[in-house]
């Protein structure tokens, strides 16, 4: 039978908002029993794409071994994620300095969060972006028809690299704290090496505070009993400056390199590393930021932790384009200045239209025309920006 489009997308929204209030996430519905995927999860774009994964190709894989004592690995290493940057946006980290300990805690503090009983989860869940510690699977859903990723989330933003430990969940705070001392080491070694990439001085990127607050997804993607008509999260690019993930053995994260799907496989030990879209934008598109996404599997949990990097409370209205010491006559700049806020919010639009089915526009119109017009008129909108902290949303 015909279903109008208006009448199908109202019927999406009931069925959100009656999930909505269970306020137990999609393990919550499995938990339930459910055989069939409620409509709003189902991703019809998703079908015909290619789910198998290419072998042939392989994400660089770049060993920290010498970084600190031996100058000549250093420019090795720092090559090696030039190279990377440009060409894949992806990378795995073995040695890194993060200790396996403080990876497996944050895995099992995460599946610990979201396996614990539904009542003790409850009071973190919210569909408010603003709040800084908060459980979710559709967040914003409603305000943008799209597909639901089959997977559920636990958030916390340290903007300036705090966040008071009393607000995170007692069931995993002390993995999360230790994990994201652990971000914020790796990430001061991250800054110089790609400042230094980018042909700069050692500490530009960290000059610019553009890395200097983390949001921390603790991801729960249960097993979907219709995996093939969903997905575990849906295609996107990070709109971060840039990203480190550590996922469990299960694999299912794949990105898109050369119109194929690639794998990220599970390596022991490793942490992967994706260029956001921020960073493609200073680095005026010599770092680039590729699509991923997470398959929804029938069998088994899958669980990862992923820290976005993005910039300070402080920078978040100034206006950031590509890095002046990168330009000349033959590069010059391909993106105008935004702000960082700006940057996100029209991320999410885009997100939306491309969801959507609606054809995007070049570059330049795609990414700022539509912000500048909201940056003079919506008093709303700069309100919530007053109160800048967690004004994030990453997928
Ligand atoms: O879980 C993963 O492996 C990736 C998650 C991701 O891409 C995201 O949350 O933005």
């Amino acid at each position: 039978m015909h279903v109008p489009e208006r009448k199908r997308a109202d019927n999406d929204i009931k069925e959100v908002e009656e999930f909505e209030m269970t306020k137990a996430g999609v393990k919550g519905l499995v938990d339930s029993g459910v055989v069939k995927i409620p409509r709003f999860f189902i991703n019809p774009s998703e079908k015909s794409s290619n789910n198998g994964g290419v072998v042939r190709l392989q994400i660089p894989v770049i060993d920290f071994q010498g970084l600190e004592s031996n100058v000549t690995r250093r420019m090795e290493i720092i090559n090696e994620i030039r190279k990377a940057s440009e060409t894949w946006g992806f990378f795995q980290m073995v040695n890194h300095g993060v200790p396996i300990s403080a990876m497996d805690d944050i895995l099992q503090g995460t599946r610990r969060f979201h396996e614990q009983p539904k009542e003790l989860k409850m009071e973190y869940y919210s569909t408010d972006q603003r709040r800084q510690v908060k459980f979710y699977t559709t967040l914003g859903f409603i305000r943008k028809p799209h597909a639901a990723s089959w997977r559920d989330a636990l958030s916390c933003t340290f903007t300036d690299d705090i966040l008071d430990p009393a607000a995170i969940p007692p069931v995993c705070r002390n993995e999360i704290t230790t994990y994201v001392k652990c971000m914020i080491e790796l990430r001061e070694t991250l800054s110089e090496i790609l400042s230094e990439a980018l042909g700069l001085s050692r500490d530009f990127l960290g000059q610019m505070q553009c890395m200097k607050s983390e949001y921390l997804s603790c991801l729960y993607y249960p097993a979907c009993p219709e995996p093939d008509k969903t997905l575990g999260t849906e295609k996107h690019t990070d709109p971060t400056i840039l990203t480190l993930l550590v996922q469990d053995g299960t694999g299912g994260l794949q990105i898109r390199h050369d119109n194929y799907w690639v794998d990220v496989p599970p390596i022991q030990g490793a942490l992967i590393a994706n260029i956001g879209s921020f960073m493609q934008l200073i680095s005026n598109d010599k770092f680039k930021s590729v699509e991923h996404r997470v398959l929804a599997r029938s069998v088994g949990t899958r669980v990862s932790t992923a820290c976005f990097f993005f910039p300070s409370a402080d920078q978040i209205l100034k206006p950031y384009g590509p890095i002046k010491e990168l330009l000349s006559k033959e590069n010059p700049p391909v993106y105008g200045e935004v702000s960082y806020l700006a940057f996100i919010s029209s991320h999410q639009t885009k997100l939306s239209e491309e969801r959507r089915g609606l054809p995007v526009g070049p570059k330049s119109s795609r990414l700022f025309i539509f912000f500048e017009s909201i940056q003079t008129s919506n008093p709303i909108f700069w309100r919530d920006v007053q109160k800048l902290g967690s004004f994030h949303h990453f997928n």
